[in-house]
């Protein structure tokens, strides 16, 4: 029984932002922040920590945003990071739209000035326009003003994030909020779980019917498997499809894995025979952007039928007309597709044609991969890479650069699900430190991260805090001493060439100097000895690995796209 005076107490017992916005995140089950504290968010991070949640701070807020966004694509639940305002929201706003066009799930909550003053430009201190800023580069940028709106707030930014297409959201913090107060009752009662936040889309009957008669009658039927299918976590159901039908594959490069690289139906090595080749192509989770040719052209030969399944109706068409759209979530759809295609086996000499390609390239890949030069080119380099990872096939593979990138896609061979994490739709650089604490840290496994040398100067500093936490992260720089390569001259240049970087960089000091481990390797022997000793130790270790400056190619496997002045060339 309660006397008075405590039921008194007990009635006045106050919350504020600070505490109903933890208590909002906890209640949903997330239990991790990324960020950078400062004005008006320091308390926040100090609460939350204090109440048992995970905050990994960083040294710059858009590697906070970027860790968000992938942990956003390896668990299906948004990844949260908290940025200060102004200067620190627009450095993470960078990783909000990234998150936005790779459809990643992901939240930034931004702390903010006063309206009052922001709205008349008064000058506050931090003064911006949050809210409109981020508007464009989001599925949805809401504000919340008034504690006792916090938990809907909260539901609404996690239910935007994961429904339908997935992206980011922004959630702007004015500083007036977390001070706050409401009775802890009248708190509690103001916070919820949204119920069923990412529902299933069931297609409808007519639009599988439509696609399973395209598929029965293919002579040469081809799946295309992109990250959304990958962020679907319908493995199984989706290698099903693939093994009861007999259609061979091929994954866009953050679907390597979802089946295992070296599965037999796996078209990937022939990948140039296989678009032009194929009749009917199947699109799961994957768009026809840039990097699929706009589904036209050269890349995909003549006529040409695509199914594509997506959660979003209006990507259908977006480049091509799409044959059969299949507008729902991808487990439902291929659920449906395996009911309709019940008893279908594609032609077996279409697949054995592709294997016999498939076996022929990688004849002619394996001898580069294992033929010694006196420096390290990215063959040899990434060979003993892959080698060594064979024994390691949970490890998450981050990647960026341009031949560092392209050349570990080919080369380093994926065996699960969501491990390889890399640049994406943008092919932006600038992603590497900032996976490797998320992947580190959401997966509980060992990291590696395969790295331009360019590439890893966007993150660089942030290998201190894989050393802060003790990640079991190995940064592998591939040190060609430049953009593309490290042995570019331009005629009549005043300065060294626009492409290069001081020549000879030790990045294993910089590491030793932040307490990790540092190795240099200048064989692919050394590389791989120091890689398995690496992930062994389960220590944060970076691996300078010195390529020869002039072994790579402008732009990688995209130099097409890397355009150049014809004006004075001589015919
Ligand atoms: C693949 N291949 C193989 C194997 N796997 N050969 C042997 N063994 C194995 N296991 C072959 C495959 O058949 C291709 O050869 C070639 O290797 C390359 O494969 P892949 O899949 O990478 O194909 P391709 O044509 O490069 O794919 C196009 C692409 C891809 C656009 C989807 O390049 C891509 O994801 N690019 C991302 C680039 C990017 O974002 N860069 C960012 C920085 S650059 P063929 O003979 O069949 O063709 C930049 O921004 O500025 O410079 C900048
Ligand atoms: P890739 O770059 O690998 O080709 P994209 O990022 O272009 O892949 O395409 C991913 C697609 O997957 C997006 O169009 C997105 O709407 C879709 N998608 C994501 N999750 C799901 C899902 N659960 N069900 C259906 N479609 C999804
Ligand atoms: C945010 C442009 C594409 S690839 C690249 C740059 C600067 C670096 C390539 O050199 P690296 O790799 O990493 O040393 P390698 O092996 O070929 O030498 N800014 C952003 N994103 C992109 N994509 C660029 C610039 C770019
Ligand atoms: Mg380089």
């Amino acid at each position: 029984m309660k006397n008075d005076i405590q039921a008194v107490s007990e009635a006045t017992e106050l919350t504020d932002g600070f505490h109903l916005l933890i208590d909002a995140l906890k209640m949903n089950n997330i239990d991790t922040i990324y960020g950078v504290l400062g004005i008006p968010v320091t308390a926040l991070g100090r609460l939350w920590q204090a109440e048992g949640g995970h905050f990994y701070s960083f040294r710059h807020e858009q590697h906070a945003g970027f860790a968000a966004s992938i942990a956003g694509f390896i668990t299906k639940k948004p990844g949260i990071c908290v940025t200060v305002s102004a200067p620190g929201f627009l450095n993470g706003l960078t990783a909000l739209a990234h998150a936005t066009t790779n459809c990643f799930p992901m939240i930034l909550m931004s702390g903010s000035s006063e309206r009052e003053i922001v709205d008349l430009q008064q000058g506050d201190y931090e003064e911006m326009d949050q809210l409109n800023i981020a508007r464009p580069h989001c599925k949805a940028a809401f504000r919340i003003n008034r504690a006792e709106d916090i938990g809907v707030g909260i539901a609404r930014a996690i239910r935007t994030a994961v429904s339908g297409r997935p992206g980011g959201v922004y959630l702007d913090l004015p500083a007036r909020l977390f001070t706050q107060t409401m009775t802890v009752e009248e708190g509690a009662k103001s916070l919820f779980v949204p119920i069923d936040p990412a529902p299933a889309q069931i297609p409808a009957p007519d639009a599988v019917a439509r696609a399973v008669d395209l598929i029965k009658n293919a002579k040469k039927p081809l799946i295309l498997l992109g990250k959304g299918a990958a962020y679907a976590q319908v493995d199984d159901s989706i290698k099903a499809l693939i093994e009861e039908t007999g259609i061979p594959f091929t994954p866009m490069s953050m679907a390597k894995g979802l089946l295992s690289d070296l599965h037999p139906q796996n078209a990937a090595a022939a990948r140039s025979f296989v678009l032009p080749e194929s009749d009917v192509v199947i699109l799961i989770g994957a768009r026809l952007n840039w990097l699929l040719a706009h589904g036209k052209g050269k890349t995909w030969g003549g006529s040409k039928k695509f199914v594509q399944i997506d959660i979003q109706s209006n990507e259908m068409d977006s480049n091509v007309q799409i044959a059969a759209p299949l507008v729902g979530d991808i487990g439902s759809v291929v659920a449906a597709l395996r009911t309709g295609l019940k008893g279908f086996k594609a032609d077996a000499t279409w697949m054995s044609a592709i294997a016999e390609r498939v076996a022929g390239s990688k004849a002619k890949l394996a001898p580069k991969l294992a033929t010694a030069t006196p420096l390290m080119n990215y063959s040899n380099s990434l060979g003993a890479v892959r080698e060594v990872l064979k024994a390691y096939p949970d490890i998450s593979l981050v990647n960026e650069g341009a031949n560092a990138l392209d050349n570990c896609r080919m080369i380093v061979d994926q065996y699960q699900p969501r491990k390889r994490l890399d640049t994406g739709t943008w092919g932006v650089m600038g992603i590497g430190m900032g996976y490797c604490v998320a992947a580190a840290t959401v997966t509980g496994k060992p990291v590696v991260a395969v790295e331009g040398d360019s590439a890893f100067g966007f993150s660089g500093m942030e290998i201190e805090t894989l050393v802060r936490y003790n990640l079991p992260v190995t940064v592998i720089v591939m040190n060609n001493g430049g953009i593309y390569k490290g042995d570019e001259v331009i005629a009549g240049a005043k300065e060294a060439a626009c492409t290069l970087f001081t020549p000879g960089i030790r990045y294993d000091k910089m590491m030793e100097s932040f307490g990790g481990q540092g190795f240099h390797a200048t064989t692919p022997e050394e590389l791989a000895k120091f890689l398995k000793q690496a992930i062994d130790s389960g220590k944060p270790t970076l691996i300078n690995a010195v390529i020869d400056p002039s072994a790579g190619v402008e732009s990688g496997r995209i130099q097409g796209l890397n355009i150049v002045s014809q004006v004075g060339k001589k015919k």
